[in-house]
């Protein structure tokens, strides 16, 4: 007999989930194959979340295309075939509309609708939730698919509102084509999206002004059309292809050397840092310590900078462009001729943070401490309120009426077990939430992860009618020292980084990402469901 018919059903749905992107869709496919109910919310009109509003031109994923996407169906993955190693983002948009079409989930999602207000009621053990058209509908389980970086940041710079031209942020691009051609541009932020936008840009505007705060760095993407046999192959054994990346670090089946930088001599090095660069490899298999010893990371840094001076004609430009921290501490970029766009006669780079900082933006432009730059345009490629902003953003209220903002005391003090689960906010899970390995990692494989977890503790709950699950504050403190202990054997939290909340004025610092790698976090979540929840409240 089946358990799940006997729990009286006092909701009216199973699941609520915000967030129509990667995360939202499978979590709503897979709920439903349970036979459970779902209704997703998203604030855009369409599925995409992230690929949705990122339609700036140049947009793309520096995940390679085949491993960037579904890997639990089949029939999902079979039919589908990439054009590029490195998809632009139409493609990847169409790729989860036929997503949401192949899998039928449309009539699950309520679209241009916000999630205003959770709140969970300790009484009846359900949440209830109130959206922005004034609906208010009840769900045993909540679930938060927005992702890490949904929040959009527009720096508060003053006299944004004088400003007499058009203006636009890379992540709420608008829909409609956006015309450079015989414009003056000035884009502020150098970040994967700016140096994705920059070259696009400089194609058609009449001048193109790149106001840089901290130089980045990248490496060649070598974007080219996928060959047939290659991507046959791949769907032939999609599922070592699953295994590969579910039991990767990266969440990509790549395979990192067991060398230091140190064990090869220069000669060694700089073969295969050469051969990655003309290839557009990454760099990080390379080599098992670029991030976690500073004389290794020191000469893979050194390595670029030399190269932007080789493709650099203008050496003062080439400087400017020279970045002076850890490699790869900063989400590293891979890109199609960033640097050489500085090569142009019509495009110029603004050193924002020794040489002149932006004072204001006036009606006619952007005035530094040098002087005005007089703009028809200013793009904001100026990033996210990344890990906390979207989930703090809304009144998401547990037991004893306690927000997840307040309990996070605004940021200062993140703490939750294992990225999924929240003391203080029962039946409540985060899909890529902080302190678990996301960001670092190809996220589709790391979303598949997590649902995959989710769905199966949420059946564990049905099949033994358990009303909540709650994480323990213990249980929580200890992921969190883990997380921070783990973080701090690496490089990352010695740069100022959206990792580390460093580029939204006034955030509170931390590194809420899982190091450890995707392989050893799928381990230790399936070691704690084994174990009958371990860390985990049940009634
Ligand atoms: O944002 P960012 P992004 N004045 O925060 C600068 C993913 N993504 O949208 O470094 C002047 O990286 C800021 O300077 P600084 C990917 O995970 C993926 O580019 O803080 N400048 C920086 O240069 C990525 O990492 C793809 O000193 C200001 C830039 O703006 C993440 O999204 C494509 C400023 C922001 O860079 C975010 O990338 C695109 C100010 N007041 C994005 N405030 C893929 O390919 C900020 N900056 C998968």
């Amino acid at each position: 007999m089946n358990n799940k018919k006997q729990r009286d059903k006092k909701t009216d749905f199973d699941a609520v989930i915000t967030g129509a992107g990667f995360a939202g869709l499978y979590m709503l496919h897979s709920l439903r194959e349970q036979g459970l109910t779902a209704r997703v919310y998203d604030t855009a009109d369409n599925v995409g979340g992230v690929w949705y509003w990122n339609r700036y031109p140049g947009a793309h994923c520096d995940s390679e295309a085949v491993y960037y996407g579904f890997t639990f169906s089949e029939e999902l993955y079979k039919g589908w075939t990439w054009s590029k190693r490195y998809a632009p983002q139409p493609e990847i948009l169409d790729y989860l509309n036929y997503v949401a079409d192949t899998l039928d989930l449309r009539k699950d999602i309520k679209f241009n609708t916000r999630v205003n207000t959770a709140e969970f009621d300790e009484e009846k053990n359900i949440w209830r939730i109130e959206t922005s058209n004034g609906s208010v509908v009840t769900a045993k389980y909540f679930i938060s698919g927005v992702g890490c970086l949904s929040a959009s940041n527009v720096p508060n710079i003053k006299g944004l509102a004088e400003f007499k031209g058009e203006w636009y942020h890379t992540g709420r691009w608008p829909h409609t084509k956006v015309d450079f051609t015989g414009k003056r541009v000035g884009v502020i932020g150098t970040g994967s999206s700016g140096m994705q936008l920059i070259p696009e840009v400089a194609k058609t505007a009449d001048h193109l002004t790149v106001f840089q705060r901290t130089p980045q760095y990248t490496t060649p993407a070598g974007n080219r059309p996928l060959e047939k046999e290659y991507v046959d192959e791949l769907k032939a054994n999609l599922q070592q292809l699953r295994n590969d990346m579910l039991s990767s670090p990266s969440g990509q089946p790549f395979k990192r050397s067991p060398l230091s930088v140190l064990d090869d001599t220069p000669e060694a090095q700089n073969k295969k840092f050469e051969e990655a660069w003309e290839k557009g490899l990454p760099f990080f298999p390379l080599y098992n310590d670029i991030l976690t010893n500073e004389k290794s990371n020191e000469i893979v840094a050194e390595f670029v900078r030399k190269k932007i001076g080789e493709v650099v004609k203008d050496q003062d430009t080439a400087k400017k462009l020279m970045p002076n921290y850890y490699f790869g501490t900063k989400r590293p970029v891979r890109d199609s001729y960033y640097y050489e766009t500085f090569n142009r006669e019509n495009v110029s780079l603004v050193d924002v943070k020794y040489e002149e900082p932006i004072q204001e933006i006036t009606e006619n432009g952007v005035r530094t401490k040098k002087g005005e730059y007089e703009l028809d345009m200013i793009i904001f490629a100026t990033g996210y309120d990344a890990m906390t902003g979207s989930l703090i953003k809304f009144d998401l209220i547990g037991k004893d009426g306690i927000t997840l903002k307040e309990k996070w005391e605004n940021g200062a003090s993140v703490s939750t077990y294992l990225g999924i689960a929240h003391a203080g906010f029962p039946n409540f899970f985060t899909i890529t939430g902080p302190e678990s390995p996301s960001v670092i990692t190809n996220v589709p494989t790391a979303i598949e992860q997590h649902v995959e977890w989710i769905s199966k503790c949420i059946q564990y709950m049905e099949d033994n009618l358990i009303e909540a699950i709650e994480a323990d504050s213990e249980a929580e403190k200890g992921w969190s020292a883990h997380c921070r202990e783990m973080a701090e054997s690496t490089l990352y939290v010695k740069t100022e980084s959206w990792y580390t909340g460093a580029n939204i004025e006034g955030k509170p610092r931390g590194f809420l990402i899982y190091v450890g790698g995707l392989n050893n976090y799928k381990k230790i979540c399936d070691e704690v469901a084994e174990n009958g929840y371990k860390g985990f409240s049940i009634k």
